[in-house]
């Protein structure tokens, strides 16, 4: 059987977390429409015939603005040193420009201190491209970088997907060892999901400049026979964002509690009893305290070794 230890990098945005979800086959990583979603790096385990990927999914490289994101970059580029094969994302969208560069820039320095099985460039979103758009793409980013292979695809309708896969599993060398469980797929805690689920929610249902504002914390997390008991709390920065949150008469914390309880059901396959506050806490994203309970510590998810 193969194993590989795979990294996920890109940009914000761009589909690193909704092609991890695709590779494993769950919902492992939450996904939206706003850039840093991905607050830390994220283990997925793939099973195929083949053999199994450990799969990191980063946050998005970008050039870091407050403590949380400097810590989310310093934690996505220091994943490189763990992986046997890279998958550098990008979205076929849009033009190569600066913060691809300064992903491969990254890929490029990592390499110099390890040698990679194989380092691929993905042009993601590929369903929402006329193919003779794509072209011009990758004589820019041939330029750029001696790939593996650059290949178009869709981690959101799974276009290309096997082909990627093949491509791996090519890379990696036949291996002696027994990979894990085929009913694991992260090594993240239900406590941490629990936690990433609510912010999905809250992302998904505002708009604009509030995502970079919250945080969630779960405060408690008991487990009983009939079901479990989650007390979570919503971080933001001031008190105008407070409100957004509640919305009026609280209905939109409500729904967004509804959603992230049905969700978690799903996932967990248990009976959820959530409670969610909404608190402020000005600078929250500088306290180094909150950063840890919150698991946006500098440690991040490691490959194993
Ligand atoms: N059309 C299209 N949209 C995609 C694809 N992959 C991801 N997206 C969308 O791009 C946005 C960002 O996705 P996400 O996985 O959170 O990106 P990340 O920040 O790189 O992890 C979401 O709205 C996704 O639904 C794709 O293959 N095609
Ligand atoms: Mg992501």
């Amino acid at each position: 059987m193969k194993i590989g230890k795979l990294v996920i990098v890109g940009r914000p945005n761009v589909g690193k977390s909704t092609l991890l979800n695709a590779m494993v086959g769950e919902k492992v990583a939450i996904v939206s429409n706003k850039p840093q979603t991905t607050r830390s790096a994220i283990l997925g385990v793939a099973h195929y015939p083949e053999g199994q990927l450990m799969i990191l999914d980063t946050p998005g490289l970008h050039v870091p603005h407050h403590r949380m994101n400097a810590q989310m970059v310093h934690a996505a580029i220091g994943t490189l040193s763990q992986a046997e094969v890279v998958y550098v994302v990008v979205d076929s969208q849009v033009s190569p420009g600066a913060g691809d560069r300064f992903v491969v820039q990254e890929v490029s320095r990592a390499q110099k201190e390890k040698t990679y099985l194989g380092v691929f460039l993905l042009l993601n979103k590929a369903d929402a491209v006329a193919k003779p758009r794509l072209l011009p793409l990758i004589q820019e980013y041939q330029s750029w970088f001696s790939w593996t292979a650059i290949v178009p695809l869709s981690a959101k309708t799974g276009l290309q997907l096997p082909h990627i896969i093949q491509l791996t599993f090519g890379c990696l060398p036949e291996g002696t060892g027994q990979g894990v469980d085929q009913d694991v797929f992260t090594n993240q805690s239900m406590k941490s999901m629990a936690g990433e689920i609510i912010r999905e929610q809250v992302l998904q249902r505002t708009r604009a400049e509030l995502p970079y504002a919250i945080g969630v914390s779960i405060e408690q997390f008991l487990e009983t026979p009939a079901l479990t008991e989650i007390h979570a709390v919503i971080w933001v920065e001031k008190s105008s964002q407070k409100g957004i949150i509640i919305g009026k008469g609280g209905l939109r914390l409500k729904e967004i509690g509804q959603g992230a309880r049905e969700e978690m059901e799903r996932l967990f396959h248990m009976k959820i009893f959530l409670n969610v506050w909404v608190k402020v806490q000005k600078g929250w994203r500088d306290n180094p305290q909150l950063l840890m309970d919150m698991g946006y510590g500098t440690e991040g998810a490691s490959l194993g070794s």
